[in-house]
């Protein structure tokens, strides 16, 4: 009896210590945790601490509890935090070839997506985030697109005119918004407070935040313009990924691949009930509206793009797309 006891009390100061020096992975987003941004950080987690047998235990960091995705990517730069699932939109601020994916009108399906992202495109992009401080390990999907109001329904680019509209803090989002004759006001997310007392009239994001976060509560318009494909990217402190060891280097890579396919799916399997529930909720949805108006006034986008980026890279990507 006191041999099995000494056993058990050997046994459990084993667990107790593996777990004091686990060493924390902290990563970090802006939405909660019914977002599929969580998700992707969920499923990251469980193959980490899983394969890695309890070395590494990671901490999800949500609702924007360390700020929006520009200040959680200076923290990941700086290394106070670990990791991220941030929009491409905000790492553009950081990374000029990354703004060719927020350019309008690019990708048509997921077809177009996947391959441009999976491929040497994707791969070129990622690998330019190292000159910034970054890892770039995988692209996720936040998605296409759309547009939510409180004003009037849109159903070509000329109701969109005047309307105040919360951009992503991204300046080809704010260029974009110019364009269509809007009035951008770029903001961090979530942005629900604002909606509700009026100091914005609308916003724009993918149908999975649009209602995980209930707009239908604070907007009545919706038109599915999927003017932007938005990708995510799992994004790392760079020297943190340099230091690791090359098995455990194989093993983020995997971890953020599987949990990026995943969400993805999560995401497309989604869509259709996202956009239901938006109905049930009293939402007056759009969904064939002028798209040809909102293109006729994209203008010089794409030309003044391959100056402000990266001209090889936007030729190839219309070239690869075939554009509008
Ligand atoms: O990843 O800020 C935004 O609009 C983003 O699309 C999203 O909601 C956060």
């Amino acid at each position: 009896m006191k041999r099995f006891i000494l056993l058990i009390f050997i046994a459990l100061s084993f667990i107790f210590t593996a777990n004091i020096f686990a060493e924390e992975i902290k990563i970090a987003i802006v939405t909660h945790e019914k977002s599929n941004h969580y998700l992707a950080c969920q499923k990251f987690k469980e193959i980490v601490e899983k394969e890695s047998a309890g070395k590494y235990k990671v901490s999800i960091f949500h609702s924007s509890s360390l700020g929006d995705e520009n200040s959680i990517l200076q923290q990941i730069q700086l290394g106070t935090v670990d990791l991220g699932v941030i929009t491409s939109g905000p790492i553009g601020n950081f990374n000029k070839k990354i703004q060719i994916f927020d350019l309008p009108f690019i990708f048509k399906d997921y077809e177009q997506s996947d391959k441009i992202l999976d491929g040497e495109i994707g791969k070129e992009v990622l690998q330019s985030l190292e000159t910034s401080g970054f890892k770039g390990l995988h692209f996720l999907e936040n998605g296409f697109r759309n547009l939510t109001n409180n004003v009037r329904a849109v159903n070509n680019v000329n109701d969109v005119k005047g309307l105040k509209i919360r951009t992503m803090d991204a300046p080809a989002h704010v260029k974009l918004w110019r364009a269509f004759g809007a009035n951008p006001t770029p903001m961090g997310w979530p942005i629900n407070t604002e909606l509700q007392q009026g100091t914005i009239d609308g916003q724009e994001n993918p149908l999975s935040v649009i209602d995980q976060y209930k707009l239908y509560e604070v907007q009545k318009y919706l038109s599915l313009t999927r003017h932007v494909y938005s990708p995510l990217v799992f994004i790392m402190n760079l020297k943190k990924f340099n230091s690791l060891p090359k098995n455990e280097q194989e093993l983020f890579l995997k971890a953020t691949k599987e949990a990026s396919i995943f969400e993805r799916k999560y995401n497309r399997d989604n869509n259709a009930k996202f956009l239901a529930n938006l109905k049930a909720h009293g939402m007056q949805v759009v969904e064939k509206l002028d798209l040809n108006s909102f293109k006729a006034k994209i203008g010089s986008i794409y030309e003044d793009a391959k100056k402000t980026t990266d001209q090889k890279l936007v030729e190839k990507l219309l070239n690869e797309t075939k554009g509008k």
